[in-house]
């Protein structure tokens, strides 16, 4: 009789054996006759559903408004001296793709781990920073090199308007708003940014659209999908700033003397 060998692969999320490719089901042919957008790609291919309308546009608000901040910071950097070093688009991007993390752009999962715990177990903004002090870990989503309190991050305001006019409910991001408040007390630069603005709104997403259980919710935070969001968007940015150094044909980057300390 017929035997199946086991397989070496369990793939869940796309299918190319027939006449066209499917995503999460879903034929190309739908999803270009619906006119459908690179949110709803990411909301087949990530989590497997098509997700409202309204969330899929929060997701390429998040890709448009991440995809770049301009040539100073650290991806942007690492791409630029990269590409000055005369390589090619690929390991261009990816040595800025590298600097995305903790500090970097990639503290959007652990501001969505760290918030949703702390409302959760219904700590104070008090309570809550004060116990990340007290083990020595900076709250994720908190704090930014140029924002100020006095001069915030507009892409943070935009995220925020979309949740408030759009969400069914918006208890992280309030939560986080009422955490930043109490940062700002603190010091002037500890705004929330845009790591912040996307962790907590993608928790609300998550619990208030009604396509997630509580489980499907917990194991996405525990997963850690959310960085995948600034990665996609950044791509994008790093990319831009491949094409310009090379359209420039600028030369091998060295840094200066004069900006370094020589020190024993
Ligand atoms: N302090 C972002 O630090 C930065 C604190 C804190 C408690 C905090 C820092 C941080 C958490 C990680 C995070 C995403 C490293 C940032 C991004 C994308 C970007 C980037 C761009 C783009 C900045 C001064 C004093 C010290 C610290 C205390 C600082 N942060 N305390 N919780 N979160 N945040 N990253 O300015 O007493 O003097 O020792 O790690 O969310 O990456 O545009 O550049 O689109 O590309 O270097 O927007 O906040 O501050 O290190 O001089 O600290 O504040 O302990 O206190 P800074 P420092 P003390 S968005």
């Amino acid at each position: 009789g017929k035997v199946r060998a086991p397989t070496h692969i369990i793939s869940t999320i796309a299918d190319d054996r027939g006449e066209e490719p499917c995503y999460a089901g879903v034929p190309m042919s739908t999803i270009v006759e619906r006119g459908y957008g690179v949110g709803d790609v990411i909301s087949l291919l990530w989590f497997k559903r098509s997700l409202p309308r309204y969330c899929t546009q929060f997701i390429e608000i998040c890709v448009m408004l991440c995809a770049d901040h301009g040539p100073c910071v650290s991806g942007a950097h690492n791409t630029i001296v990269t590409a000055r070093a005369g390589k090619d688009l690929v390991s261009s991007l990816v040595s800025g793709l590298l600097t995305i993390g903790p500090r970097f752009g990639g503290a959007i999962d652990d501001a969505a781990r760290y918030f949703k715990d702390a409302y959760e177990r219904g700590l104070t903004p008090y309570e809550f920073v004060e116990g990340m002090k007290k083990k020595g870990i900076r709250v994720p989503g908190i704090g930014h090199r140029i924002k100020r309190g006095d001069n915030r991050d507009k892409r943070v305001q935009l995220l925020q308007d979309y949740g408030h006019s759009h969400f069914p409910s918006v208890k992280y991001l309030e939560y986080a708003v009422q955490v930043e408040t109490y940062t700002l007390s603190k010091a002037n630069n500890l705004v929330m940014n845009v790591d912040g603005a996307i962790a907590s709104l993608f928790l609300d997403l998550l619990a208030s659209c009604g396509m997630f259980t509580k489980q499907e919710m917990d194991e996405i935070v525990d997963i850690g999908y959310l960085n995948g969001l600034f990665v996609l968007a950044r791509a994008i940015g790093l990319i831009g700033h491949t094409f310009d150094q090379k359209r420039l044909k600028q030369p091998l980057y060295r840094h200066p003397w004069e900006d370094v300390l020589y020190t024993k």
